[in-house]
């Protein structure tokens, strides 16, 4: 579903055929980027479409998307808390539900301290 955007750029983009190696290297990593962002809109729409509307992560959703994405454990009130706020800071435009812009702020916000502990 996710590959055809990415397949139809790059073929009006590239022809692989007539890359320079250092052409094949940005390539490659136009492609990775790309499978990258296609797995984070598959991980938003799965959780996004457990319940109500698809196109939002409800507060229970968002949980459910710490425990299995994250390795969250929703096991104690303080978790659940924890979990609470997570999603009140997500949800910038106090709506009461996550939209894709909002999640994926979550997405480079978890980037960026990936990058700074590497
Ligand atoms: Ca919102």
């Amino acid at each position: 579903m996710y590959s055809t955007p990415t397949s139809l750029l790059c073929s009006t983009l590239f022809s692989l055929s007539s890359l320079t190696p250092d052409q094949r290297c940005t390539h490659c990593l136009i492609m990775s980027l790309m499978a990258a962002m296609a797995t984070i809109i598959k991980v938003f729409k799965e959780h996004a479409g457990k319940d109500g509307d698809a196109s939002t992560l409800s507060n229970a959703e968002v949980k459910g998307l710490l425990c299995k994405e994250l390795g969250a454990k929703m096991e104690t009130a303080k978790d659940k808390q924890a979990a609470d706020k997570i999603f009140q800071g997500l949800d910038s435009n106090r709506d009461g539900k996550v939209d894709f812009t909002e999640f994926v702020i979550m997405v480079a916000a978890l980037t960026a301290a990936m990058e700074a502990a590497v």
